[in-house]
C-alpha cells in the first residue's frame, strides 16, 4: 500500500457550477456527480483505505476538489493557497480535517501573493517533488512550498504548466521510476530520466489516476490507457468521472491521500 488514509469531500448541489476553464462539456448532473463520487469512495475502501468523508459546503462549488486546497505527506501538511476567489476559503474550510491528523507543529500554510494548488504537487521517489507552475500556482507559492519541503529532506523540482489546468492534470507517478505522461509532458526534458508510459493522443484524460499500491484507479471509458497500465504490470479500477470531467476535475482532486 502506498497509503492507507483518504479525505474526500461529499459535492454540494452548486457543484453544477463548478469552474469550467478547460473541459467545454457542459454542466455537471448533481445526482450522476453524487453517485460518482459514492462509487470513488466505494473503490478506495475495496483497496484497503480508510476515507474520512467531509460533508458538502453549499457555498463552495469546487470543494469537493480536496487536493488542492492542502497538501499532505506522512509528517507534516500544507494549507495551501488556492488561486482563484470562489476557492480561497476553502484553505480555511479543509484545516479542520487536517488538524484530525496533524499537530499543529506539523501544519505550515501559503500565503498571498504566493498561491499554490495540491493539483501542481507531484511527489515521486528519493524525497523530490515535482511542483508544477501553473495559471494557479505561482513562483512565490513554490518558493514558500520549497523552504517547507526543505524542513522535511525534500527538494522541489518545479516544471511548467502550459496548456493543461495543473501539473497531475498531464502526469502521474506511478512509482518505480514509471512516469505515466500526456500532452505535453511526452518526452518533456524535465521528466527525462523516468520510464515514460505515453498515454495515446484522445486519452489524456485518463492520465490523471491514483496508484494506491494495490491497484491503480483510473477513470472509466479509456481502454488504450487501461491496457498501458496493465501490460506494465498494473491492475487497474475503473470509475466513472463523466461529471466531475465536465469541470476540469479529475481523480487524484477528489482526494488526500496519506
Ligand atoms: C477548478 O477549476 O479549480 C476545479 N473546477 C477543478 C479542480 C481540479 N483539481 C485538480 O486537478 N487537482
Amino acid at each position: 500500500m502506498l497509503f492507507t488514509k483518504a479525505i474526500v469531500r461529499t459535492p454540494a448541489k452548486s457543484v453544477v457550477n463548478g469552474i469550467d476553464d478547460y473541459a467545454d462539456e457542459g454542466k455537471p448532473d448533481y445526482q450522476l456527480a453524487l453517485k460518482e463520487h459514492q462509487d470513488y469512495i466505494a473503490t478506495l475502501s475495496d483497496l484497503g483505505i480508510t476515507t474520512t468523508i467531509l460533508g458538502p459546503l453549499e457555498d463552495y462549488p469546487d470543494s469537493c476538489f480536496v487536493e488542492d486546497p492542502a497538501v499532505v505527506f506522512d509528517n507534516f501538511a500544507v494549507i495551501t493557497n488556492p488561486a482563484r476567489s470562489t476557492r480561497q476559503k476553502e484553505r480555511d474550510l479543509i484545516r479542520p480535517a487536517i488538524k484530525q491528523f496533524y499537530t499543529d507543529y506539523q501544519i505550515f500554510e501559503i500565503t498571498s501573493p504566493g498561491t499554490l494548488e495540491g493539483g501542481d504537487v507531484m511527489p515521486v521517489d528519493n524525497n523530490v517533488i515535482y511542483v508544477g507552475r501553473s495559471a494557479r500556482t505561482n513562483q512565490a507559492g513554490i518558493d514558500q512550498f520549497t523552504k517547507i519541503a526543505a524542513k522535511f529532506g525534500k527538494t522541489v523540482k518545479a516544471v511548467p504548466v502550459q496548456k493543461v489546468l495543473h501539473l497531475k492534470t498531464g502526469t502521474t507517478y506511478l512509482g518505480n521510476n514509471k512516469l505515466l505522461v500526456a500532452g505535453e509532458y511526452i518526452d518533456s526534458p524535465y521528466f527525462k530520466n523516468f520510464d515514460q508510459l505515453k498515454v495515446p493522443a484522445g486519452e489524456d484524460y485518463a492520465v490523471n489516476c491514483i496508484n494506491t499500491g494495490n491497484g491503480v484507479i483510473m477513470p472509466a471509458g479509456f481502454p488504450r490507457v487501461k491496457k498501458l497500465l496493465e501490460d506494465n504490470g498494473f491492475t487497474t479500477r475503473e470509475v466513472n468521472m463523466s461529471e466531475f470531467s465536465k469541470i476540469d476535475g479529475g481523480l487524484t482532486c477528489l482526494s488526500l491521500r496519506f
